[in-house]
């Protein structure tokens, strides 16, 4: 088809100055800022220990001595581990970054414990620190992946990341209304693992606080090595509390790989568990003490009785039924078998509220938001949130 002519001198005059006009935005939207150089990541900065440098990477720790990493239970403001994956728990592959007093209210992992996951930008010394591939004398650091030269232009990583935000659309709710802005809430953005991942993410999930080569086992509160996860008699493995066969839904990623309720135990405790319902009673289990069971229930020790509670109430309200697994629920019923329950609510509500959320449990919690899944457990964070749905 023709172009008039006229319309040709015209395209002829305006083309070559929309086209002038376009690539002058296409370059100052492509132009670096002024001040940041290319970051490395960490591998790089690991190889490349001289000079000065910018680095970006995820936090992942706080370094505590040559080969120790503390990847919960933080002790203190003036060091943290980057590495390149955000999940990295191998400490050849981190760079130990020194954080001076300038930087310690927001960039310390002991005054914010939600760093955790985050990436980092850093630029200072690349120089050994604990005798290790390190970075020191920061001279800017900010949350995210680009440089600023400033100190004082750093963005609070608490900012953005309170639990008051995450739950600011639960606001003034109750009942099945507060149930289904809560679900929204916790599916909205979050990310699954598969069931794989599971075991490296309950190495980091479940740590002993006082020794970080150990994760701590749920019914027995064993401190068991990190290293004895598998099938044998003395491992651990990876305890569903929602036990995977109420509701059939097995270990494909999903409620089979959700953290929110996947815990370290013996090979052995795990199976005598099985799929029971939660309930008070029944006779002492051996080698698990302050366990009980009898043939339709499970009594977990005090310690996680409300840790317990917690998790299966998270699963239901989790699991929905508006995706491709079943509407899962707590019912006031022992014995439930296959059927996508799990009770006894009013003896899960009890032990909810004798045994409240402890350090270790929140903690947890912010790992698997943090670092892995991107959602919480809202009745760790909010215990009140239980009597009002399920009271
Ligand atoms: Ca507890
Ligand atoms: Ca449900």
């Amino acid at each position: 088809m023709s172009v008039p002519a006229r319309r040709r001198r015209l395209l002829a005059l305006t083309l070559p100055a929309l086209a002038g006009l376009l690539a002058g935005f296409i370059a100052v939207l492509t132009a670096p800022p002024a001040t940041a150089a290319a970051a490395l990541t960490v591998a790089q900065a690991i190889s490349g220990q001289s000079g000065t440098g910018t680095v970006t990477g995820y936090v992942v720790g706080e370094p505590t001595a040559t080969n120790t990493v503390r990847f919960s239970a933080f002790t203190g403001d003036t060091a943290i581990a980057l590495a390149d994956s955000r999940t990295e728990t191998t400490t050849s592959r981190m760079l130990y970054v020194q954080v001076t007093s300038a930087y310690r209210s927001s960039f310390g992992l002991l005054a914010n414990p939600s760093l955790l996951g985050r990436p980092v930008t850093v630029t200072g010394t690349l120089t050994a620190y604990f005798t290790h591939p390190g970075l020191k004398s920061p001279t800017a650091m900010t949350l995210g992946t680009s440089a600023t030269g400033s100190p004082t232009a750093t963005v609070s990583p608490t900012a953005s990341s309170g639990a008051g935000a995450y739950y600011a659309a639960a606001a003034g709710k109750s009942g099945a209304s507060l149930k289904a802005a809560l679900h929204t809430i916790i599916t909205t953005g979050d990310t699954a693992i598969s069931y794989d991942a599971v075991w490296n993410a309950l190495k980091v999930t479940d740590q002993d606080p006082a020794n970080a080569s150990n994760v701590i086992l749920l019914y027995s509160g064993v401190s068991r090595a990190k290293t004895l996860n598998g099938g044998a008699t003395g491992d651990w493995n990876r305890e569903h509390v929602w036990p995977q066969s109420h509701g059939d839904f097995g270990t494909a990623t999903g409620p089979g790989t959700d953290l929110h309720h996947l815990r370290p135990e013996d090979v052995t405790v795990n199976a005598r568990r099985g799929n029971l319902d939660f309930d008070a009673g029944g006779s002492a289990v051996s080698g698990v003490s302050g366990n009980y069971a009898d043939a339709d229930s499970w009594e977990p020790r005090n310690a996680v009785k409300g840790d317990v509670a917690r998790m299966i109430l998270y699963m239901a309200v989790r699991y929905e039924g508006d995706d491709s697994f079943p509407d899962l629920e707590a019912n006031n019923t022992t014995g439930n078998g296959a059927r996508p329950y799990v009770g006894k609510l009013s003896t899960l509500l009890a032990w909810h509220t004798q045994d409240p959320p402890d350090s270790f449990e929140k903690n947890r919690n912010q790992v698997i938001y943090s670092s892995y899944q991107r959602n919480r457990n809202p009745f760790i964070d909010h215990p009140e949130y239980a009597a009002s749905i399920f009271g």
